[in-house]
């Protein structure tokens, strides 16, 4: 009898399921339950409370979009602050471009990226970067202390349920927007506008509280709940499309699986649906 994993969908009173032939790592942190388990179709799949995070099949597509999305836009990103994240994928994206000087990565749950440096090195292996500074605490408590400024602030959170919660309300994003440089720029993992329209119409809410400037984008992302997926972006002064940095881009000389520079327009086209959802606020 073969071994599966199922991630519940409340929302639909549904679930997605798939096979696991190992389960490589499972611990309870002083947060959330923390498994890391091999699948036969998936390559290895983080589980934090039973939710997947990411599986090694799809990852590129969340973690290209989260971070060239905005580093492609600022100018000059040189420091950047990854909330969450502790899985390294967001980090290692960031990486890849040459004016990133420092990367900042404030994770609640040191457990996180202990077990994905050991399982998963494709994702952390750049967290032990002589340019990342990893801090192990709470990122909503760090915004609200830190003198720390930033170019680009990339919230790569869970779902907004227990240590989630905290890094989606209005109070954190005025942090974060304190913690901006003059021309910075935002982006949230913004969850699923087919399936959480309150959810996402209440982050464009809470962001165009703080921001002057806030777009949302979309990807496919096949293992998150309906695979559709939004990206909140949110900055000072930069517009998405207006200040698209096409040159640097051409001359990075990267290839990505996911990310390009017609994606990068065609990404921010929203569905009607999902246009009035955040507009309409
Ligand atoms: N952060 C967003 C995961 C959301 C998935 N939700 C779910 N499966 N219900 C991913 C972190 C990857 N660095």
């Amino acid at each position: 009898m073969s071994l599966r994993f199922t991630e519940e969908y409340p929302e639909i009173n549904g679930a997605f399921s798939f096979e696991v032939t190992r389960v490589l790592y499972t611990a309870r942190s002083p947060f959330q339950k923390i498994e890391i388990v091999e699948t036969t179709h998936l390559g290895k799949v983080l589980l934090l409370d039973d939710l997947v995070m990411f599986t090694e099949k799809d990852e590129f597509v969340y973690h290209e979009m989260i971070s060239h999305v905005p580093l492609f836009v600022h100018p000059e990103p040189k420091r950047i602050l990854v909330v969450g994240g502790g899985d390294g994928g967001t980090v290692r994206e960031c990486l890849r471009h040459d004016t990133v000087e420092r990367i900042d990565l404030v994770e609640i749950d040191e457990m996180v990226s202990q077990a994905c440096i050991q399982y998963v090195p494709s994702l952390a292996g750049k967290l032990l970067s002589d340019k990342v500074n990893c801090r192990f605490l709470d990122a909503v408590e760090y915004v609200r202390k830190t003198s720390e400024t930033y170019d680009v602030i990339l919230i790569d959170s869970t779902d907004p349920v227990s240590v989630g919660e905290g890094l989606f309300t209005r109070e954190f994003y005025r942090n974060c927007f304190n913690c901006l440089t003059d021309h910075g720029v935002l982006v949230a993992q913004s969850e699923s506008p087919a399936w959480a329209p309150e959810l996402v119409q209440s982050i464009s809410r809470k962001l165009r509280a703080v921001f002057p400037n806030v777009h949302f984008y979309q990807a496919h992302i096949p293992t998150y709940p309906s695979g559709h997926w939004a990206f909140a972006f949110a900055s000072k002064t930069l517009h998405p499309l207006k200040d698209y940095q096409e040159e640097r881009y051409r001359n990075a000389g990267l290839s990505f699986k996911y990310y390009n520079s017609d994606l990068h327009f065609g990404a921010f086209a929203l569905p009607t649906f999902f246009r009035e959802l955040v507009d309409a606020v």
